[in-house]
């Protein structure tokens, strides 16, 4: 079984922040931080193909032919089979690749959740969990990073939504602390 409950929630239990494996959530969707080719790598995404199955990347092969012939662009999102993952979908979005700052990171990152969110929604699912899109290997500032993506949920849950509950899954107890102290401000003080 794995721990859901979280370690704080926000905006009425819409947001939880929580620490774990995000492959092994019991959730409608998971987001993976793919790269633009969807044809898999390290962190995440590796772990998200192994426990899925081949069928994840089969469909991702499918996507990249028929609507993505040059990868998936930056801040994009798409959906798969969740293959043998408990979560029947898996959401694909690229994050930004960390330049410093000044080459629109902020706002690519809000695209990449936005454009997650908007998925999850035409999917109809009601949970769906995130990894910290673009804070590894892609060297994103996991405190600038908190900020934006606290600001795209608070914008996201101030009209009703399909989407219930967002799990935020931080792989370490020190990265989930990181964000709550930057949303806070931003979220309210939450439970
Ligand atoms: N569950 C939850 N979080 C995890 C897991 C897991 N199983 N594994 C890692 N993390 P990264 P990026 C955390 O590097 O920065 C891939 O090669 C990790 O601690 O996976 O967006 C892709 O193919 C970190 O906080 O994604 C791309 O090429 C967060 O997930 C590139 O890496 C994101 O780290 C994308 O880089």
């Amino acid at each position: 079984m794995v721990f859901m409950n979280g370690i704080k929630t926000y905006l009425n239990g819409s947001v939880v922040v929580t620490t774990g494996d995000i492959t092994l959530f019991e959730v409608d969707a998971i987001v993976n931080a793919a790269n633009s080719s969807l044809l898999g790598g390290g962190g995440v995404d590796g772990a998200i193909h192994r426990a899925g199955g081949p069928a994840i990347l089969e469909e991702c092969r499918t996507i990249r032919s028929n609507q993505y012939p040059e990868g998936l662009p930056t801040g994009q999102a798409v959906a798969t089979t969740g293959g043998r993952l408990k979560a029947k979908h898996v959401i694909h979005t690229v994050g930004p690749v960390w330049h410093g700052g000044k080459q629109g990171e902020d706002h690519l990152l809000q695209d990449s959740y936005r454009n997650s969110l908007a998925v999850a929604e035409s999917l109809g699912v009601k949970t769906v969990a995130f990894p910290a899109i673009s804070t590894g290997v892609y060297g994103f500032p996991k405190d600038r990073a908190a900020k934006l993506v606290a600001k795209v949920l608070k914008q996201y849950f101030s009209t009703p939504r399909t989407v219930q509950t967002v799990y935020l899954v931080f792989f370490s107890p020190s990265d989930a602390d990181l964000f709550i102290r930057e949303a806070d401000p931003i979220l309210g003080s939450g439970i």
